[in-house]
């Protein structure tokens, strides 16, 4: 028998101030908080149903059957807390074009556990939904809202969760993802963050920067100070992948188009258009701008790159079901 199905939909996220190392890598607990925009256009749909005949998950991800270990290892947690064991048939689309160099998992794992703690019966709150996408995928925890979005680092599974700060902004903000590498990143965040957090010279000082970051990044934001906003997010993914420069073994997502794409942002302030970006595991590059400067943006990166690559999204909504 298969119980009916749920599906919800999450949206992924783009940190202005970086999550960068883990505390407790079992539990995924942040060496310091971020914030984070959740985007419109890009989001991940899960449908989630029992299946008593089985005797193990089932896994689609578009279309495909896939090997269901790591999916069942976060439906345990569901099941545990639901004290059910029956397996389950996920299904997952990502609405995220992969080559983007978007986080999928951030999507990913909130609408799994939306769809999966609805489909085991479980009613958690939006607290407690958010501590449990955070066990997939650490920036998951902020695909649970949308709108801007503090990730509190806190120190243990109950104190580590992320909740909204603006979750209707008013703002015409824009995201352009330039999109100048579409291979497979070389060095996987996981990984990558804890070679950083074990060898870097530098991490103390990251993390005492973030935590300012975080606060400042936060007044910027309440008074609509889009000049300082930017600033701050661009000095906090630059110094994140100064981190990676500075492990042992070093490592790096800096490519050279990515600095074509940097150049061609600095050159837009230089003319007085206001943008800034930001980078994360991987080699593309994110404009941040406000819509009245977006198609002068648009227009002088196009000189550059193909229009295929240049990829804009806006503010966007929390996770939610969307069937059940
Ligand atoms: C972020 N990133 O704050 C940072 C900035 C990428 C660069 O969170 O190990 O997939 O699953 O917790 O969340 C990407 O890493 O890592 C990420 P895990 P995750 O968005």
């Amino acid at each position: 028998m298969q119980t009916p199905k749920v599906t919800a939909r999450a949206h992924t996220n783009i940190a202005l101030v970086k999550y960068w190392g883990k505390k407790d890598e079992q539990l995924i607990i942040p060496q310091n908080g971020s914030l984070s925009l959740t985007l419109d256009h890009f989001y991940t749909d899960t449908t989630v149903c029992l299946d008593d005949n089985a005797t193990q998950d089932t896994f689609i991800l578009n279309g495909i059957k896939m090997d269901p270990t790591k999916v069942t290892k976060f439906m345990d947690l569901i099941r545990q807390q639901a004290n059910v064991s029956t397996p389950a048939i996920i299904e997952s689309v990502n609405h995220v074009p992969t080559m983007a160099g978007l986080a999928s998992s951030a999507s990913a794992y909130a609408a799994l556990a939306l769809a999966g703690s609805k489909a085991y019966r479980l009613e958690l709150s939006p607290k407690d939904l958010s501590r449990l996408a955070r066990r997939g995928s650490g920036s998951a925890c902020r695909s649970i809202y949308g709108g801007f979005v503090e990730w509190k680092k806190g120190y243990d599974d109950a104190s580590s969760y992320a909740v909204p700060f603006i979750e209707n902004p008013t703002w015409d903000i824009k995201m352009i993802a330039i999109v100048v590498n579409g291979a497979q990143k070389k060095v996987a965040s996981r990984a990558g963050m804890q070679t950083v957090v074990n060898t870097s010279p530098y991490y103390p000082a990251w993390i005492k920067q973030a935590e300012l970051d975080l606060e400042n990044i936060k007044q910027a934001i309440l008074a609509k100070d889009f000049t300082k906003m930017g600033q701050i997010a661009e000095s906090s993914a630059m110094r994140m992948h100064a981190l990676n420069l500075s492990a042992t073994p070093h490592f790096n997502y800096i490519e050279a188009q990515s600095l074509v794409a940097i150049t061609q942002v600095e050159e837009l302030r230089a003319h007085g258009i206001e943008c800034y970006y930001t980078m994360d595991a991987g080699p593309n590059v994110k404009v941040i701008c406000q819509g009245k400067d977006l198609q002068a943006i648009l227009a002088k990166l196009k000189q550059h790159f193909a229009d295929e690559q240049l990829l804009v999204s806006a503010a966007g909504p929390g996770a939610k079901i969307i069937t059940s």
